[in-house]
């Protein structure tokens, strides 16, 4: 093995920083089970053998949305005959009927950026779900959906946080991020936060109480140098805030979307993306293996690969299965259970801030 490689490996055998050279090296590197086996050691070394899910429901308010980001098929304009725009009332029957399952713990709300509804709408929304279902935890709005509100509502992002916080926003999710460079940002997605932007709104949240996930859409236009960049632009944050729960990477699904002549990743692709994030993001405790988007066994297999954590039952998933994603729309908890116990490892069903509620 090259002399590089062995100092990385070195270094992750002594808990050292890696380097961005380091991580160009990784990703040039095929020697998928070493890296693998380096991950999973990292992976245990931070987290040990659970495996963490939680039991929630997604609902996104609309899919009406003025970005219109080359890679999503979910947004749309108004006047499609796919568009929707949720009542108040609406919302509250969905939220009802989902918290009817004792065990559901969260409502994960992501929406398009509609170019009517104000400010004050979402609050509302919050506000009502947050007196209806006061043990909810509301883990809801990107940071880009954050930078949107204070465009129109003319307010600081740290009074549109506030404002949030204050109504019963608890956490934030992490989309948006897609990747944290202006080139690949003025190319597919011109129209929403930009990367400074996306990185301040979080640093606020933070700043602010509000924990936050961070994501990484790949395998679209980006090169390895970006990817890594990314993953770099996180860790400083996370060193500066602490505020991040868990990393999530989302492999790019094409179909319905403007570059759908665009292939998916590999396989190999999808583990060692998962894989180097795990190794460079050395100041994250949570890696997810998003099933949604790699499929019930992509993901099982990604747990070898320094994932710990699995999502959730993620009932009424739309983003990602309007771009293609082929995996179930919601999982049910014995699935998720048996999943993690067929490899050794010992499921923790956990809360949003990642408490464990029960080892099963
Ligand atoms: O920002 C959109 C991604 C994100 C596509 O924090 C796509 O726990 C692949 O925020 N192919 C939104 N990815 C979803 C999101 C989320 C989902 C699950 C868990 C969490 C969490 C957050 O979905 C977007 C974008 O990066 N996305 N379109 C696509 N065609």
């Amino acid at each position: 093995m090259d002399a590089h490689l062995q100092a990385i490996e070195m270094k992750i055998r002594d808990g050292a920083r890696l380097t961005k050279e380091d991580g160009l090296a990784l990703f040039a590197n095929q020697d998928l089970a070493w890296l693998g086996s380096l991950a999973d050691f990292a992976r245990k070394r931070v987290s040990g053998d659970y495996v963490y899910f939680n039991v929630n429901r997604h609902i996104n308010l609309t899919n009406i949305c003025t970005a219109r980001c080359k890679f999503c098929a979910f947004g749309c304009d108004a006047d499609s005959r796919q568009a929707y725009a949720m009542t108040k009332e609406r919302v509250l029957e969905i939220a009802r009927v989902a918290t009817e399952d004792p065990e559901l713990k969260e409502l994960h709300i992501v929406s398009g950026l509609h170019p009517q509804w104000p400010f004050e709408y979402y609050v509302d929304i919050i506000a009502m779900l947050k007196e209806a279902l006061p043990h909810i935890h509301l883990k809801a709005f990107t940071a880009v959906e954050i930078c949107y509100f204070a465009k129109i509502s003319g307010k600081s992002i740290p009074e549109v946080l506030t404002t949030l916080k204050t109504a019963g926003v608890n956490s934030m999710p992490g989309g948006g991020a897609e990747i944290l460079s202006d080139r690949v940002r003025t190319e597919l997605c011109p129209n929403k936060a930009t990367a400074a932007e996306w990185l301040n709104a979080t640093y606020h949240a933070h700043r602010l109480g509000i924990r936050s996930n961070a994501s990484m859409l790949y395998g679209h236009i980006e090169t390895m140098e970006e990817r890594i960049d990314h993953l770099l632009s996180l860790r400083a944050l996370q060193d500066e805030t602490g505020g991040f729960q868990t990393f999530i990477c989302f492999p790019f699904h094409s179909k319905n979307t403007e570059l759908a002549y665009m292939p998916r990743t590999s396989l190999w692709d999808d583990l060692k993306t998962i894989a180097i994030s795990r190794l460079l993001l050395d100041n994250f405790k949570n890696i997810k293996a998003y099933w949604v988007m790699l499929t019930v066994p992509v993901a099982q297999l990604a747990l070898g690969f320094g994932a710990n954590d699995i999502d959730g039952t993620v009932s009424e998933e739309k983003i990602m299965h309007a771009a293609g994603a082929k995996s179930e729309k919601a999982l049910q908890q014995s699935t998720i259970i048996d999943v993690i116990r067929q490899i050794g490892r010992i499921p923790a069903q956990r809360d949003s801030m990642y408490n464990i509620l029960k080892v099963l």
